[in-house]
This record gives structure tokens, C-alpha cells and sequence, in this order.
């Protein structure tokens, strides 16, 4: 199994009990949320040795809660800073219709914040290491995050270390034009890449060339190769039905062509989260030398199991995702 870093905020996840709008309950559930973290644990719980890099108010009860659930999935935490400042939370308020929960953040004045303080030991943090995952969301915290993820992507291609970067574009956080230039500062420094069809088009203002998503895509992604140097990419395509239903396509990217897998249809019970998985499925794959198409199938899988447990993270090991595709499978064929 592979050893990975990765970089970012936790946040604690509140949401109503009865899924009512805020204003109208009284009770709240507590997950653990913030999208690398999500990525950390789903890598862990598939085998891997992660190393999940953060910062975290000192002697605060929350902070060894939030170790202890990382540490339950196996992702070490000897490299969580304790830092002034206080935990990053966000409220989500489930959705009157069936789009998107809405989202709330509530994280000024975070420790995460003063991690670019402190003094990260590179060559240590990337020794022995195989793969660097980061996303914009850290780097839409403040100037000195995004430098820091900058800082984080060149020392690991120095010590050769494989990155990858989720855009992972948060309207809340940044303005599109704020998140493409800082996306394209870091592109030249990224192996595999996170981004899907809505970003080049809206953030990057690419034109689109093609008849179809999926050459319209294509095209994206080999300019993506050309102009940065990014050797792969991936992204999913989601399509709401009329009842309710979530359709869901896994693409990747290998340098050359495009795969797609075969779509997954389900009713999401919390869909935050569910692109996080999708990533960690991919960088599992990856990192475990699956063929593209098995990548995808289990990808899909990893993240519609996501969908279907209420919180941001699932705790799937590789059998359990094996199992769940195994058994889409005889469903298909009775
Ligand atoms: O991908 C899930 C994340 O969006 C969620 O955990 C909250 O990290 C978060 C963010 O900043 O949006």
C-alpha cells in the first residue's frame, strides 16, 4: 500500500437532526468534514499509510476527538500542528429540493490559518513518501495557504513525490477568477489533476470544441497535458432524474484518451462528500495499478457508497467496495 500526505483544514460539520432548516430545529448532529481530511480517512480505511497535515487549536477537547476519528481510520497524526486559533465549522442545511444541501461555513479566525507558521520539515514529511494530494479549498483560506500549497507541491516533486490537486472551486470562499489564477500557479506542479468540465469552461473560459460532453471534455483535458503538463486527470459528470435519483459517470484522463465508466444511478442520502471519495478511489487505483476501466468502476462505487451514509466520509475498506460492486453487478443480471 502506498504512502501518502496530504494537506488541509478539518472542520467540524453541523447539521439539523430533523433535517429541518436551521431556523426551524433545535437539535444538531456533529460529523468531521473539510475535503482533505475526507480524502485521508477514505484512503485509510483502503489501506494506505497517510500522513493528514493540519493544525488544530492546543488542549482543545475537539482537537483529540478529531485525531482519535482519524486515527480510528488508520491516518497518522503526528504531523497536526497545535496552533492559536479555533476549529473551522460549517452548518449544512439538508435541501427543500433535491439539488444541493446548502452550505455554510464558519471558520474565520481557524488554527489552520497559522500553519503556514509553522515549521514544516519537508524532508522529513516527503521521506519515504509516494504521493502528495492537495485542493484548492486550502488554498482559497488566505495568500499564505495558497503559497503554502504552492511551497508543499514543489518540495514533494523535489523529493519525488507524485502530487495531485482537487480544484475543488468553492463560490463561498473565492471568486472564479481569484480560484483560476491561483490554480494556474500550481498546474505545472501537479501529476494528476481534479477538475471536470464545469471548471475549464466557467473558471478557465476555455471554448468548447466538440459535439458532445464527452469531446467537449477530451478536448479540455489534453489542452490541460499540453499547456501544464498534467499527465492525468479525472472528474464525474452528475445527472439529477426525474425522480429524484442521482446519475453519476466517472471519466479519466491518461495523457491520451479518455475512459468513461458506466453510470451509476442512486438515491444520495448526503451527497458532501461524495467527490472526495471519488478522488480517493481514483488515487487508490492509481496507486494499486488498476486497469482505467476497473479504476473507474470502483471510484464510482467508493463515492456512491459516500452518498448513501449520512456525514462526509464513508469507512469502506476495499472488500466492502468489491462487495457493493459485485453486488450492483447481480442486480444488473437477475
Ligand atoms: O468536499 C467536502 C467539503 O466541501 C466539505 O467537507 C467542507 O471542506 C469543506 C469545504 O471547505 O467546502
Amino acid at each position: 500500500m502506498s504512502r501518502i500526505v496530504t494537506i488541509g483544514e478539518m472542520l467540524v460539520r453541523y447539521q439539523t437532526a430533523d433535517n429541518n432548516p436551521l431556523s426551524q430545529s433545535s437539535r444538531l448532529d456533529a460529523y468531521y468534514g473539510g475535503a482533505e481530511a475526507n480524502t485521508a480517512v477514505t484512503l485509510g480505511y483502503l489501506g494506505h499509510d497517510v500522513h493528514y497535515v493540519t493544525a488544530l487549536p492546543h488542549e482543545h477537547p475537539l482537537t483529540k476527538a478529531m485525531k482519535k476519528h482519524l486515527r480510528q481510520a488508520g491516518v497518522h497524526t503526528d504531523m497536526i500542528y497545535a496552533s492559536e486559533g479555533r476549529i473551522g465549522t460549517y452548518y449544512l442545511e439538508k435541501p427543500v429540493s433535491v439539488k444541493q444541501a446548502e452550505v455554510y461555513y464558519d471558520r474565520s479566525g481557524a488554527s489552520v490559518l497559522g500553519l503556514p507558521e509553522l515549521p514544516i520539515n519537508w524532508e522529513k514529511l516527503f521521506s519515504e513518501k509516494d504521493w502528495l494530494h492537495v485542493t484548492g479549498i486550502t488554498s482559497a483560506l488566505s495568500s499564505e495557504l495558497r503559497s503554502l500549497v504552492k511551497e508543499a507541491l514543489q518540495q514533494a516533486r523535489h523529493y519525488g513525490v507524485k502530487t495531485s490537486f482537487d480544484f475543488n472551486f468553492r463560490g463561498k470562499l473565492w471568486t472564479p477568477e481569484e480560484a483560476a489564477e491561483a490554480f494556474r500557479e500550481v498546474l505545472p506542479l501537479v501529476d494528476h489533476c481534479f477538475a471536470g468540465w464545469k471548471d475549464f469552461a466557467w473558471l478557465f473560459n476555455w471554448e468548447k470544441q466538440g459535439s458532445s460532453y464527452e469531446e467537449e471534455l477530451t478536448h479540455f483535458y489534453q489542452r490541460l497535458h499540453h499547456e501544464f503538463g498534467v499527465a492525468s486527470a479525472a472528474s464525474t459528470k452528475r445527472e439529477l432524474l426525474e425522480d429524484g435519483s442521482h446519475r453519476l459517470t466517472g471519466y479519466y484522463f491518461d495523457g491520451e484518451s479518455l475512459s468513461a465508466s458506466l453510470p451509476a444511478s442512486f438515491k444520495p442520502l448526503d451527497r458532501v462528500g461524495g467527490g472526495d471519495a471519488f478522488a480517493s478511489g481514483v488515487l487508490h487505483g492509481t496507486m494499486t495499478n488498476m486497469p482505467v476501466d476497473e479504476l473507474l468502476a470502483f471510484s464510482i462505487a467508493c463515492s456512491t457508497l459516500t452518498h448513501l451514509v449520512q456525514g462526509d466520509q464513508g469507512d469502506y475498506e476495499v472488500q466492502d467496495i468489491l462487495r457493493f460492486m459485485q453486488n450492483q453487478r447481480q442486480d444488473v443480471s437477475r
